[in-house]
């Protein structure tokens, strides 16, 4: 008996300023209900699939940006995707802004979050994004902002993986997915499948010259940290021109051997489908990377007790 899964990367279009959670919950339910007529069991939306992209703009007092996050999970707004969700018996991989209740020192925490919700609607699991790229100063003289060290803290719990749709499944956010230790860390949890929302804009400020290969950067990565782990790995654009800023599409399915098995063909709202067979994990997991027979943690040290690179 196979433990084969039908998945669709749901890449969402872009989201402007004005349009409503509404709207975004509505796009989100047309995939679902196409998902729904593929014979889809797991549904993927990008990263901050219910607003446009914020931290492109700076604002000096944060609290005016709070109406961009999540107080709750789900919220009268957002409860029809888990309704539809569950009336389809569709599970669903869904990221946000979220903004926490104060804690006990009356701080409320800012996190990119992402959550795996099972196919009665309930949430199974949830991760904060761990890798913050950007910056946290206002830097006026870009053409934008990507001021998401800014607006979201690192998550503190790092990776995990969690048993759900018949076999161990992991999420990563956007720049996480650039980091080897991200897939590394699920892969010693045994992961089968890394869901991945990103939004990633085309025109990189720092070196103008890596936007001609964001796509390829992009694949790079996913194909690597996949045929690295023996594991799927599901990546899902937001895309296309969003408040005057190019987003990548190019949402993809990686199977374990690192070959891309199906891939978004425009920059739009738009299903990727693929039916995953989990057991082909074990072809990588149980032959070139047995990673019980092969790693050598006695000398990997400095890949934990070091953050940047040492030269003497
Ligand atoms: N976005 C980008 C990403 O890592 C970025 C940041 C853009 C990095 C372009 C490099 C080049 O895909 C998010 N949201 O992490």
């Amino acid at each position: 008996m196979t433990r084969e899964i039908t998945v669709a990367a749901a890449q969402l279009g872009p989201i402007q300023r004005t349009d409503s959670r509404e709207s975004a919950v509505a796009r989100m339910i047309h995939l679902l209900r196409e998902a729904s007529r593929n014979g889809v069991e797991l549904v993927v939306f990008p990263e901050l699939a219910l607003t446009t992209f914020f931290p492109r703009w700076f604002v000096e007092n944060i609290s005016e940006a709070d109406h961009w996050y999540e107080t709750e999970m789900p919220s009268s707004v957002t409860q029809p995707i888990f309704d539809v969700a569950r009336e389809l018996k569709i599970g669903f991989c869904l990221g946000y802004a979220e903004i926490t209740a104060p804690d006990t020192n009356g701080v409320r925490h800012r996190f990119n979050t992402q959550i795996l919700v099972d196919r009665e609607g309930k949430i199974v699991g949830k991760y904060h994004k761990v890798h913050i790229p950007g910056h946290e100063h206002h830097e006026p003289d870009r053409p934008f902002q990507h001021a998401e060290r800014y607006y979201f803290e690192p998550g503190p719990e790092g990776f995990d993986v969690w048993k759900a749709f018949g076999g161990r499944f992991g999420m990563m956010i956007c720049n996480d997915r650039r980091w080897p230790e991200s897939y590394r860390l699920m892969g010693l949890k045994g992961v089968e499948m890394i869901l991945c929302g990103y939004n990633t804009p085309i025109h990189y400020v720092p070196d103008p010259s890596q936007d001609i290969l964001q796509g390829f950067h992009n694949s790079l990565v996913m194909q690597s940290g996949a045929y690295q782990n023996g594991t799927w790995v599901v990546g899902v654009a937001k895309a296309g021109l969003e408040e005057g800023v190019e987003l990548l599409g190019q949402s993809c399915i990686v199977a374990p051997s690192g070959q891309i098995v199906a891939q978004a063909l425009t920059a739009d709202d738009e299903l990727v489908i693929a039916r995953c067979d989990l057991d082909w994990c074990k072809r990588y997991k149980e032959t070139l990377f047995d990673f019980d027979k092969y790693r050598r943690p006695e000398v990997y040290g400095p890949i934990t007790s070091q953050r940047g690179a040492i030269l003497d």
